[in-house]
């Protein structure tokens, strides 16, 4: 099996910039993973009940040749590399990979749901998703992510942060799409 997924990515412990960074470099640097676009960065307001910093979120949109679920366990293995505490659900954390959307398959199995089951509730997720495709459809649901974005009151918090330059997390030399290209 093989698909092309978005992997949310998020950081608020230490240098969130370089966390996400390396985890993205981390993913690329896989074999069987084929990068396809980046979103910018975002600042954003922690989604939680846990007080705790500001987020830098971004979603990577790449081509797994693979099934979700071993691209669930690299991304895990990822994130341990990486330093991750799985202490609080919710809280503070120095890399988070999360599979937002695998093609548009809708899965719910013990210990992976896609879409990501919390995805259309939150700026952080798909304000990068649709800045790589303003046109996303959740899959589950059959609307337009865009809408969901639209029904959010000012609560949560984004602003842009900066944008990465694709070579910066190894893109190049997967040889594949220039920044921002895919969609
Ligand atoms: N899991 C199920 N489906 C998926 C999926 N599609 N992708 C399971 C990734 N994981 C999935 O996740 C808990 C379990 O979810 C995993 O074992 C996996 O089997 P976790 O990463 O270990 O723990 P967590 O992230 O603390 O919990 P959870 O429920 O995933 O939290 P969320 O929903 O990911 O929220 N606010 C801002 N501004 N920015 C953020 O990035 N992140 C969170 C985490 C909360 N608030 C935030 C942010
Ligand atoms: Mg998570």
């Amino acid at each position: 099996m093989a698909g092309v997924a978005y992997i949310g990515v998020g950081s608020n412990v230490g240098d969130a910039f370089e966390n996400c960074l390396q985890g993205m470099r981390a993913v690329i640097d896989n074999e069987r993973a084929t990068f396809v676009a980046l979103s910018s960065l975002y600042r954003t307001s922690p989604v939680s009940p846990v007080v705790q910093s500001d987020f830098l979120n971004c979603a990577l949109k790449i081509a797994w040749r693979g099934t979700p679920r071993e691209l669930l366990s690299f991304l895990q293995e990822v994130e341990a590399a990486l330093g991750r505490d799985r202490g609080v659900r919710f809280g503070p954390r120095t890399l988070d990979l999360d599979i937002l959307f695998f093609d548009d398959l809708v899965l719910d199995t013990p210990g992976l749901t896609i879409p990501h089951p919390r995805l259309h509730q939150r700026k952080f997720a798909l304000v990068p998703c649709l800045e790589i495709d303003p046109g996303l459809v959740h899959p589950r649901f059959g609307r337009p992510l865009a809408e969901y974005l639209r029904e959010l009151g000012d609560e949560q918090k984004i602003a842009p942060f900066g944008k990465v330059p694709a070579d910066r997390i190894g893109s190049a030399k997967a040889g594949d799409a220039p920044e921002g290209g895919g969609g």
